[in-house]
């Protein structure tokens, strides 16, 4: 079905709400002088009294823009001749609330970039961990010289503290190893030299919107929440779908945060339901859809802060059409997007969902899904063609998000005045204009392919104080049959073993009463089933709701996935877990290690892969 064809439902694009609910190419390698910086602020040990706190003041190292401002586009960072050189500070400090602030600042002084590849292209990034303030404010001693203080080998899986960081390619079909995409062992200190990644987008990298995070086990929430994060595009969208040929584009990245007003009234006139907190201190699920959220949201840093929503704002030219590239950066908060003008409901063209094109090896469907809202689970994005209406102001809100009786609360909030007139600037990014179209992908489509086994996981949770409600929760993703178990970042034993070539089915299950966000590295899936019944969704995920258990039926809620394990970019040894980085953090994470076929050629397999898990060159 073609952009301006009639409605077509999405089906599980959909999340739970409840009845309210409805350039010139520029090539980056500029060395960073700050990467030998003097670190400021009072340096102490971790437990001295009477430290003071670093950066109270805020704003320096990772600035932000004010509540109600135009939302700007992230500068584009292209490669050139097939390579994307670039160098990242990493960095911290505290605002004058004492929120702290995590952010990626790259060589041009850019924060959090869009980096825009090809598919083949070469992605050599420099990271340096510049991290100076420990959660709770206290400075990070830095070793004089030297390496992180210990001496360790960054992929030894040696340190990981709040202090330490790594980077997550998130939805890239690459290798899981130290320097591309692991994210078990490698762990990077302030005080490290610059730490390369050197990635090769597979040649059949899907194109789409990707996103690149920080993954270290314990502390990926907290950096998450504090701003880590950006989007990573692969370029040719517009290559599947020609009638996205020449159109302007818009990257949109929105991201949760802790309350600025945390203590504020609600509103006059706004539903006030009773606040109830969980052990995090968040807003728990209200049920009603309205009342104080367990987080504001931001877009593309711009704050909509509770209880005001002052929306952020963005331009448009009359009934001008735009790509608009939609991330959940959130480490918590579910999205469930929606654009009214005049009260009314817009039409979105969802041509990808977590970077894949919905015609890019599917059947049928045309490549358009067109909703009025679009659910959007935390690391998952939406990519949708929207029409800018005749004149006025229409409205971005998020619908509110039923996240079950255990779940945080979503409630439905503005975040942007979309403002249409004549003088309003272009988008700085648009999309070729003569395309050629896609090869065909190399395997067959994936729902042809029979799986060679099913198996069974299910997220749970338990109290660890039963006698105390407000005690903390210790989270589990659990293969059935064996014993629960928090996730153990000590440990190399996989959950599951897999072979390079196969394709398996997974049913996921929901035995707790919260949504749940389950994703897997290194690949993308195939949604079979919900609830036991047949979806037809021929197109392809990385990241999946899984709805909550209500506490009383007899069966758990579950979905079933197709996963593909037949690229060698597979082998080797990465983790599946929930998206709702408290859960990550909490345990819900487990290994799967893919074997490689016996026989088969495997690329980029080093001679130890990530952990202690040796795989040989075959
Ligand atoms: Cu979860």
């Amino acid at each position: 079905m073609g952009l301006g064809g009639a409605a077509e439902s999405l089906g599980a694009a959909d999340l739970p709400r409840d009845g309210r609910g409805c350039s010139p190419a520029v090539t980056l390698n500029v060395k960073m002088g700050t990467f030998h910086k003097v670190m400021l602020g009072v340096v102490c040990a971790a437990t001295g009294a009477g430290c003071a706190r670093a950066q109270a003041a805020g704003g320096e190292a990772c600035p932000r823009p004010a509540t109600g401002s135009v939302i700007e586009e992230p500068e584009d960072l292209r490669s050139v001749g097939g390579v994307l050189r670039v160098d990242v500070a990493y960095r911290n400090e505290l605002d004058v609330g004492g929120h702290m602030r995590y952010c990626y600042v790259f060589g041009d002084g850019s924060e959090s970039p869009n980096l825009r590849v090809h598919p083949g292209d070469l992605l050599i990034l420099e990271l340096k961990n510049e991290l100076t303030v420990a959660p709770g404010g206290m400075s990070i001693a830095m070793p004089m010289g030297g390496h992180g203080g210990a001496g360790e080998d960054p992929c030894s899986g040696g340190k990981m503290t709040a202090a330490s960081t790594n980077l997550h390619l998130h939805g890239l079909n690459i290798p899981p190893i130290c320097h591309e995409d692991d994210v078990l062992k490698t762990s990077i200190q302030p005080g490290d030299p610059p730490f390369e990644y050197k990635v090769r987008i597979p040649a059949g990298q899907p194109p789409g919107l990707y996103w690149y995070h920080p993954h270290m086990h314990g502390f990926t929430k907290v950096q998450v929440l504090g701003g880590a994060s950006g989007a990573l595009i692969i370029e040719g969208v517009e290559r599947a779908n020609k009638e996205l040929s020449g159109m302007p584009e818009r990257v949109l990245v929105i991201r949760d945060q802790d309350l600025l007003n945390p203590n504020a009234a609600p509103n006059p006139g706004a539903e006030a339901p009773p606040v109830v907190l969980d052990s995090d201190g968040d807003v728990m699920n209200t049920g009603t859809g309205t009342g104080k959220p367990a987080k504001d949201l931001s877009v593309n840093f711009v704050p909509v802060p509770y209880p005001n929503y002052e929306p952020a704002t963005i331009k448009m030219k009359p009934r001008e059409r735009q790509l608009w590239r939609v991330l959940n950066a959130s480490a918590i908060t579910y999205l469930n997007l929606q654009i009214l003008w005049n009260a009314v409901p817009q039409w979105m063209a969802v041509v990808g969902l977590d970077g894949v094109p919905l015609n890019y090896i599917g059947r049928g469907g045309g490549g358009v899904a067109w909703q009025t809202h679009v659910g959007i689970a935390p690391g998952g994005r939406a990519e949708f063609v929207f029409a800018a209406p005749a004149e006025g102001v229409a409205t971005l809100e998020t619908l509110s998000v039923d996240t079950g009786s255990g779940g945080e609360n979503d409630p439905v909030r503005p975040l942007a005045r979309i403002v249409v007139s004549g003088d309003a600037p272009e988008p700085r990014a648009k999309l070729a204009s003569s395309p050629e179209a896609l090869p065909r992908p190399a395997l067959p489509w994936l729902g042809d392919v029979a799986p060679v086994r099913t198996r069974k996981l299910y997220f749970s949770e338990i109290l660890q104080d039963p006698k105390d409600p407000n005690s903390p929760t210790t989270f589990f993703i659990t293969v059935d049959g064996q014993p629960p178990k928090a996730f153990d970042p000590a440990s190399n034993v996989p959950n599951i073993v897999a072979r390079q070539g196969d394709v398996e089915d997974w049913i996921i299950e929901n035995r707790s009463l919260e949504l749940h966000a389950f994703h897997i590295h290194q690949l993308h899936f195939l949604l079979l089933e919900r609830f036991g019944s047949a979806v037809n969704e021929p197109f392809l995920r990385d990241t999946i709701n899984v709805p909550f258990w209500d506490g009383k039926t007899s069966r758990y809620p579950s979905v079933k996935l197709r996963m593909d394990f037949r690229d060698s970019n597979t082998v080797g040894l990465f983790p599946y877990h929930c998206h709702l980085l408290e859960h990550e953090d909490g345990g819900m994470m487990g290994l799967v290690r893919v074997e490689p076929q016996a026989g088969a050629p495997v690329e980029n397999l080093p001679e130890k892969a990530s952990g202690a898990v040796a795989l040989k060159r075959k």
